[in-house]
């Protein structure tokens, strides 16, 4: 529960403005939480409404998107991008494409996205967009025109200087690609305007395997200070079967781990002797199919059509890498009797505020989203570097910068909580590491009246 005053009174007020945004204020409590005594013991940010600012985003842009499918009917769609806070660089976060986007779902992105892309310590502030166009069952075509009329709009709103998206759910290589491509024809400019791009055309390398990799990172580090322990030998389930799921999967095993199950919507995958991610891959990015095709493919392997029974299955470390809200506080209870003895978030906030509460009296090691995955953003930043200099690292070069920048979010998590009396709560350290440099830059930029 909020005790410091002036938190409660940000809390608040953000409820009176935004109550039915529950997922916005969902993260918001969080961090308040976290930062109760930093607010205690730096009065400066409550002098200069330093909390009151960072909750209002700076510019919320929602768009009408109309597009053609397949059998000739124009279809409608709602666009979004919320420019949250531009105080330490230009906005940058990902754009999602999924039937739930709503402002809630996008605020509470955009404003997760601030403290996250602070505590990579690049110079980069925090937006988020996306629309309510579902993916799903689309041809190319029909995604290659969504994208561009997406970015017709979209366009007149963002440069490479001014706000940078990227992938999200829903939105990967192949939709950066067709928004790239429509940028640059409407611009005639060849700017890194969006990062995740082919590597043919200004991505940078690593970017794919980034936050699936950086999240394994900040685990095997948070594992070997917190516990003197590390992936191998270990049992690890994976939500999610996407870009973050696949990536980390594939690190885990790398690091001498047995990755036992995946899931999609629908429902879970488990393979005792250990996923091939290799046959995984083709079945979620090449073929774009259903997770149960995997189980059709590979002898001993079990397809269940309950998504939530992958919490069920026993494991040694656990990587939520869906959704929100995919695990609550029944799938931590039953996690922390099976054994389990660390939680890394690669999702945006995929454990609700119950089950964080169950993982941490149980002792479990707790890698929060903000700090965890922001090895995504992080070599977005570098794909931003490399584009204004016109150069290009390699993969070796990008994915030793990608570890060094986890292991220093973890020691600066780490710190943080120790230095404001919270020792090994990463998710009080990660608010609060990367609300100090947004803060002070606010306070620093003056008031604008
Ligand atoms: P993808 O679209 O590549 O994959 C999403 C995966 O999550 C799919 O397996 C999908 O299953 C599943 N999923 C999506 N929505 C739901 C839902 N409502 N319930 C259950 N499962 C669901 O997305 P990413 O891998 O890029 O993103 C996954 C998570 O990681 C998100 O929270 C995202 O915000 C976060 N993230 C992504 C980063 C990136 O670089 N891509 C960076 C940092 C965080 P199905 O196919 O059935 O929909
Ligand atoms: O949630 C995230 O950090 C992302 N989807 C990646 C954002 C980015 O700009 O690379």
């Amino acid at each position: 529960m909020l005790t410091n005053e002036y938190a409660k009174r940000v809390y608040a007020l953000a409820e009176a403005r935004s109550g039915e945004q529950k997922e916005f204020l969902q993260a918001l409590y969080e961090v308040l939480l976290s930062l109760e005594p930093v607010l205690e013991t730096n009065p400066v940010y409550e002098k200069y409404s330093v909390l009151e600012r960072m909750i209002e985003p700076d510019r919320q842009i929602i768009f009408k998107v109309v597009w053609m499918d397949d059998a000739g009917k124009i279809q409608v769609n709602r666009g979004y991008r919320v420019q949250f806070n531009g105080a330490i660089g230009p906005y940058k976060g990902g754009l999602r494409f999924h039937p739930s986007v709503n402002l809630s779902i996008m605020k509470f992105l955009g404003f997760e996205q601030i403290l996250k892309n602070s505590l990579t310590g690049l110079p980069m502030g925090g937006a988020k967009g996306g629309s309510n166009f579902d993916p799903k069952g689309k041809s190319d075509m029909e995604i290659m025109r969504f994208c561009q009329s997406f970015m017709m709009e979209l366009a007149k709103h963002i440069g490479p200087d001014t706000d940078v998206p990227a992938g999200d759910i829903g939105v990967g290589g192949r939709e950066i690609g067709y928004m790239f491509g429509m940028y640059r024809r409407l611009r005639n400019k060849f700017t890194g305007v969006l990062t995740g791009k082919g590597v043919e055309f200004g991505g940078s390398f690593t970017r794919t395997e980034a936050t699936g990799y950086g999240l394994c990172y900040f685990a095997e580090e948070m594992l070997k200070c917190m516990k003197n322990d590390s992936f191998r030998g270990k049992t690890v389930v994976v939500s999610g079967a996407g870009n973050v799921a696949l990536h980390a999967a594939e690190k885990a095993a790398q690091l001498g781990a047995k990755v036992v199950a995946m899931c999609d919507s629908n429902g879970y995958v488990y393979d005792p002797r250990g996923i091939d991610v290799a046959v995984m891959k083709q079945v979620k990015e090449v073929e774009r199919a259903r997770i149960s095709v995997y189980a059709d493919r590979v002898p001993g392997a079990e397809y269940h059509a309950d998504r939530k029974g992958i919490w069920s299955v026993k494991c040694d470390i656990a990587l939520p890498c869906a959704t929100q809200n995919e695990l609550d506080a029944d799938d931590a209870r039953k996690l922390v009797a099976n054994g389990v003895t660390a939680v890394a978030e690669g999702a945006n906030m995929p454990s609700t505020l119950e089950a964080i509460e169950v993982f941490q009296k149980a002792g479990v090691l707790f890698a929060p989203a903000k700090a965890a995955n922001a090895g995504g953003v992080a070599v977005s930043g570098l794909e931003m570097s490399q584009n204004s200099m016109r150069t290009n690292y390699t993969f070796e070069e990008v994915d030793e910068k990608l570890q060094s920048i986890m292991t220093n979010i973890f020691h600066n998590s780490y710190d943080a909580a120790e230095k404001y009396g919270m020792k090994g709560n990463l998710v009080a350290g990660a608010n609060i590491a990367g609300f100090l440099k947004v803060a002070d830059a606010i306070v620093g930029q003056g008031i604008m009246l």
